[in-house]
């Protein structure tokens, strides 16, 4: 396929109008093929960027620069109209003078390189629920990436010349070559110089200077959540970063369960768990992001938009979480920033055996026992999520999957107990707003105190926190039968006791959690009101056998109220940041927990 080949004067304009100002070697046009995937793939080993792995099949390391390692935060603006559209929780920069900087950053960026044109959809390409987008990148890196996290497919290009809506991504990772310049392994542009920005309005995508995940891969936390949140906000959807499972009981019933998790808390464990629970049964729909719309039925349908898992590879084992070990085993992945074995696998720390030798991230020898680590702590696999043992055969179902229950939840040494049903959608919602994790001893701010993290959205809502909250009252208010609404819980599976272990095994046992949950769906399990939401009424969740001793179940099934009345203060300073546009309702529901906690 050639530019000339399309029709939609929108779309050829615009790829026109970058390849003007990027001034590319040449243009290509993606199509999705596993043969233009194995060309990136082999251009990327030709380089020195890729490694073939002779351990797994079709598989590459790659190793980035050391600066280019993870997504950049203190770099990510939303370019609204206003500041106040982007809101407290986001950096802010006018559109007119940001479009500006980027134009001088992207003039000629290209040089010496090719410049891909993506076209990819974002969930099943026939579901209702599915959205398209282009990425120009000038990376063969993200072009194999984006093969497996996205639904790379140039039938895209037709359904746009017929009229349908694209999000526009445009990506360099801002290392001109001169004529004769040889390349590096890794091009990137120093931190100053990064870019990753997002016009909501425009719904436009520019990224300069990072080759790295979400700074680079747009299709993911870019477009899925900090565009598509602003869409779902004008359109009356949700678009969440939460994973999706599917549940099946014993008697073979089954529910839908989405869980938002801030980072490092276990999304990916959750969605592929092994279940502890004799006859109960978790499958994979996907591991971080939903995108849900009412359907039909009523109820409120999710799908997966993504086609990969790009998940952090430290810490991923047969014992953590087996069904992703087995995933990637399978091959056709790609490992950015592990450690490499001299037989030619990867290595990274959790891992289930350790290598005596092996190279390191940043390609130097390492010896078991080594203080320095092998693997970046956020070094990365990329997998075909159809790979996955435990993919749910409703994965790629265009109509989404009904959603029974949300989960929330973040890390908590202390206070908050195992898990908690909220009275009905508005407390809900004030629970995900309000959701927090400990900062560690290390972080600035010290142990103790609370990081929120609402909705586990805080780095990627496109659009101000407090009507993103009023969105989420909407939704609920709105709903064609409030009966079918999903059930809302708040669960931590970090709880610890005075001795600082933690009460709670975790991984496999949690389906304990889930079997409540489930059970509270159907209108069976039994729960006792409390001043915070309904807790499990004693036995209900039945750890008999789990021998954990009578103080610690009481950590886990019980309410402290003092604990609760001394981080109030934290949870009002925290929703006092959305100023007036905190909704009211969630002002109200504050007032009531201190009152219920004083009662
Ligand atoms: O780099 S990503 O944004 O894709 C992953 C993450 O940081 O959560
Ligand atoms: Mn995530």
């Amino acid at each position: 396929m050639q530019l000339t080949d399309i029709k939609s004067p929108a779309l050829k304009s615009w790829i026109q109008q970058w390849s003007d100002l990027c001034t590319p070697d040449q243009v290509v046009i993606c199509d999705g093929s596993k043969a233009e995937y194995d060309a990136c793939c082999n251009l990327l080993v030709k380089a020195g960027t890729f490694i073939k792995l002779d351990k797994k099949p079709n598989s590459y390391a790659c190793r980035t620069d050391v600066s280019d390692v993870a997504r950049v935060e203190e770099r990510t603006f939303i370019c609204s109209e206003t500041k106040d559209a982007a809101g407290p929780t986001n950096n802010w920069c006018a559109p007119a003078e940001m479009r500006v900087t980027l134009n001088g950053l992207f003039k000629g960026c290209m040089a010496g390189r090719t410049m891909f044109v993506i076209p990819f959809s974002m969930g099943p390409v026939e579901s209702p629920i599915a959205k398209f987008g282009f990425e120009i990148t000038d990376s063969p890196y993200v072009v194999a990436n984006m093969h497996i996290m996205t639904r790379v497919n140039d039938s895209i290009i037709a359904k746009v010349d017929a009229g349908a809506e694209f999000v526009k991504c445009v990506h360099s990772v801002g290392y001109p070559l001169a004529a004769n310049q040889p390349d590096v392994p890794w091009p990137c542009a120093p931190i100053d110089k990064k870019h990753i920005t997002h016009f909501p309005e425009t719904r436009e995508i520019i990224s300069f200077g990072s080759g790295y995940g979400g700074n680079a891969l747009l299709g993911k936390k870019c477009f899925a959540l900090r565009i598509a949140s602003v869409q779902a906000r004008d359109e009356g959807w949700l678009a969440e970063h939460m994973l999706i499972l599917k549940l099946t009981s014993p008697q073979g019933e089954v529910k839908f369960v989405a869980a938002a998790f801030p980072s490092a808390c276990g999304k990916t464990n959750l969605a592929m768990m092994e279940p502890n629970l004799p006859g109960w049964k978790v499958e994979t729909i996907g591991d971080d992001i939903a995108w849900m719309k009412f359907g039909p039925d009523g109820r409120l349908h999710a799908i997966n938009p993504e086609n990969g898992f790009f998940g952090v590879a430290p810490g991923t084992s047969m014992k953590s979480n087996p069904n992703a070990m087995r995933t990637v085993n399978q091959g056709n992945s790609i490992f950015s920033n592990c450690a490499l074995t001299l037989d030619g696998d990867v290595y990274w720390e959790g891992m289930d055996q350790t290598p005596e030798n092996c190279v390191d991230w940043q390609r130097r020898p390492w010896k078991k026992g080594s203080t320095a680590k092998a693997a970046h702590p956020n070094a990365r696999f990329t997998a075909p999520a159809a790979q996955c043992p435990v993919i749910a055969k409703e994965w790629e179902d265009p109509a989404g999957v009904p959603i029974s229950a949300f989960l929330f939840g973040g890390r908590r040494a202390n206070v908050v107990p195992l898990v908690n049903e909220a009275q009905d959608w508005e407390h809900g919602v004030f629970l995900g707003a309000t959701m927090a994790s400990e900062m560690t001893a290390a972080a600035i701010g010290g142990a103790g105190q609370l990081r929120f993290d609402p909705f586990a959205m805080l780095p990627f809502c496109g659009y101000h926190m407090g009507d993103y909250f009023a969105h989420w009252l909407t939704v609920g208010a709105n709903a064609p039968d409030p009966s079918k609404l999903p059930k809302i819980f708040y669960v931590n599976w970090f709880r610890k006791n005075e001795a600082g272990k933690f009460v709670w095994p975790g991984f496999g046992d949690n389906a304990r959690v889930l079997k409540w949950i489930f059970e509270r769906c159907s209108g069976k399990g039994q729960a006792v009101a409390t001043a915070i939401g309904n807790l499990p009424a004693p036995d209900a969740l039945g750890l008999a056998d789990l021998g954990i001793t009578a103080a610690d179940q009481q950590l886990l099934l019980t309410v402290d109220k003092d604990g609760w009345l001394a981080v109030l203060p934290q949870i009002k300073a925290h929703l006092e940041q959305f100023g007036s546009r905190l909704p009211k309702a969630l002002a109200k529901q504050l007032a009531a927990l201190e009152a219920r906690l004083k009662a």
